[in-house]
């Protein structure tokens, strides 16, 4: 067996990361073969939390976990990191304005943006997931600069296996025969989920999804504002927001940078927009379709992108835009 890599996860004391480590933990992420030192990082008054979750990973009596590591301090958290998830972020409160809810979170971000170009290794993958989550990306990477742009990525793989569950239902397939959805842009209600390139195999067969589903009213309407409006139904229903599903595409989106993506399939991941693909701005962390081989992503190119999409693909970038505007200031003071 190798040596054992180090991953972080913040907000780890949080709801994700209770289904999250244990993923981590039992190898479903980097692989049956690969021992794992977690850091578990969360703030100050979380520590005696984190103690609690440091006991059940023990409990847990896992072949691969070798060590796991609680604190509230960046220069041990981010400390020669191969990994880290970063998940713990400022909470939207009652009555808190998005301009203050957005300053809270470039406070945190720049932080631990620094901490990673400073204590984690060159080679990092980081993987963002508290929201919200593009911008937050966007502003950990601008404050990383020794460590390469393409290393970020941010979580929209949950809002893509909703998309591909959300046929398969329509479908009576399971989800695993639906294959190329995908998620443009912000990880928030103006995301343009899109089925063009999507599909379905039925009865052994490979169909283009509208061909499939064959109701094109509802792939242009309740199906995207579905997936959409997701996360909302399910903090409706639950009275907590996702985390059992979230853990699920964190695992799903680290797993694949790790080992790659199969074949012929590609998957959502928010990832730095340098202005040449598929006319979105430079400079965002924004969801594109990409393919995955030996830990580097490629956006897929050549789609083709019809009117309807366009616009929708438009409006989730003019939407990064202006986040990315006022974070940006913020990050200056
Ligand atoms: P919880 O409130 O259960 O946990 C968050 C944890 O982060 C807390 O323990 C908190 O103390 C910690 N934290 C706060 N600031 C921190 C900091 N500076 N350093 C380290 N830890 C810090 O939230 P949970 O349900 O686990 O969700 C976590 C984040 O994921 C939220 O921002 C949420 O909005 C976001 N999500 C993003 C998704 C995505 O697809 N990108 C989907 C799921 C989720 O909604």
């Amino acid at each position: 067996m190798s040596e054992p890599i180090r991953v972080l996860v913040t907000g780890a004391a949080g709801q994700i990361a209770y289904s999250l480590l244990f993923g981590i933990a039992k190898g479903d992420v980097f692989g049956k073969e690969q021992p794992i030192t977690l850091i578990l990082l969360d703030i100050a008054p979380m520590l005696p939390v984190l103690e609690g979750v440091v006991m059940e990973l023990q409990d847990c009596a896992l072949p691969l976990l070798r060590e796991v590591i609680p604190t509230d301090k960046e220069e041990v958290g981010f400390k020669d990191l191969d990994a880290a998830i970063l998940v713990g972020s400022m909470p939207r409160r009652d009555g808190m304005e998005r301009k203050d809810l957005l300053k809270a979170n470039v406070a945190i971000f720049k932080s631990q943006g620094a901490a990673l170009d400073k204590y984690a290794k060159k080679t990092v993958k980081v993987l963002v997931v508290g929201n919200p989550a593009n911008t937050n990306c966007l502003i950990a990477a601008k404050s990383a600069p020794s460590i390469p742009k393409e290393n970020f990525s941010c979580l929209t793989r949950l809002d893509h296996n909703r998309a591909r569950s959300q046929v398969a239902i329509r479908c009576g397939v399971p989800a695993t025969h639906v294959k190329n959805v995908i998620i443009w842009g912000n990880h928030s209600s103006t995301q343009y989920p899109d089925v063009h390139h999507c599909v379905v195999n039925k009865s052994g067969s490979d169909t283009a999804c509208f061909d499939a589903v064959k109701d094109d009213a509802w792939l242009k309407g309740d199906f995207i504002t579905t997936v959409q409006q997701r996360g909302g139904a399910v903090i409706k229903a639950r009275k907590l927001s996702s985390a059992m599903s979230a853990a699920k595409a964190i695992c799903d989106h680290m797993r694949d940078i790790w080992s790659g993506t199969p074949e012929g399939e590609f998957v959502s991941m928010g990832i730095y927009s340098n202005g040449n693909a598929y006319g979105v701005a430079e400079d965002l962390i924004y969801s594109f379709p990409v393919q995955i081989k030996d830990k580097a992503w490629k956006i897929v190119d050549g789609l083709k992108i019809n009117e309807f999409s366009q616009s929708k693909m438009d409006a989730t970038a003019a939407e990064l835009i202006e986040e990315r505007d006022t974070a940006v200031a913020f990050l200056a003071v």
